[in-house]
């Protein structure tokens, strides 16, 4: 099985501090999905503080770390205009948690008075995405939307819209199975347009 950001930084930093560190510690950070323009930049602040510091242990170098990835994490407010139709799809490579967060933002919002409320299964690549969806609006009482298996997510996207669009102003919320935002979003606007 492959393994997890974090089990390979574990790795890592039980292995020895050499020049090989750095550059596998940059490679995980790319693959962690960080960004290879941010990863290079941890990883040489990282680099430049360990010498700075005079720092060597595993130990002082993971606090470190931790301490730039901290710095590079943004807060963000997330909040519906609730005098238009929102629609938001949620990205992140696979596993991240992308649909458990549409749940808890569903229930968030749900509490919170939003009832022109309805979810996209616009996962329609993974077996058992669909079903997984369901049973979180289920288990909340909100409306999700939904084709068959392998169909075009964009237009589980553009039904779900409609629902909301019907009722007035209200959010949508999209799982999705991944990345491919540019070809998703790209049906989206074309068949709104
Ligand atoms: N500990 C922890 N586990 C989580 C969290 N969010 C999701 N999970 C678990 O991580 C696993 C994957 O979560 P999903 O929400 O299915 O992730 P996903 O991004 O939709 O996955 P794919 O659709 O396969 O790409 C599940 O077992 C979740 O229960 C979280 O905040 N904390
Ligand atoms: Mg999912």
């Amino acid at each position: 099985m492959k393994k997890s950001f974090g089990e390979k930084l574990k790795n890592l930093f039980s292995k020895k501090i050499d020049e090989e560190f750095f550059e596998e510690l940059t490679d995980s950070l790319v693959e962690g999905d960080i960004g290879a323009k941010t990863a290079f930049e941890i990883t040489d602040e990282l680099e430049q503080i360990c010498r700075q510091k005079k720092i060597s242990e595993q130990k002082d170098i993971l606090a470190e770390l931790k301490q730039l990835l901290l710095k590079n994490i943004r807060e963000v407010t997330l909040e519906p205009d609730m005098t238009k139709q929102n629609v938001w799809m949620v990205l992140g490579v696979n596993g991240v948690g992308k649909t458990t967060s549409v749940a808890k933002l569903a229930n968030l919002f749900k509490t919170r008075g939003v009832e022109n409320l309805v979810l996209a299964s616009a996962d329609t690549f993974r077996a058992a995405a669909i079903e997984q969806l369901d049973t979180h609006g289920e288990k909340i009482g909100v409306r999700v939307v939904s084709h068959q298996h392998g169909s075009d997510p964009s237009a589980v996207v553009f039904d779900a819209a409609e629902a909301v669009k019907s009722k007035g102003p209200g959010l949508v919320i999209a799982d999705t199975a991944g990345r491919l935002r540019s070809r998703l979003t790209k049906a989206v606007t074309k068949k709104s347009s």
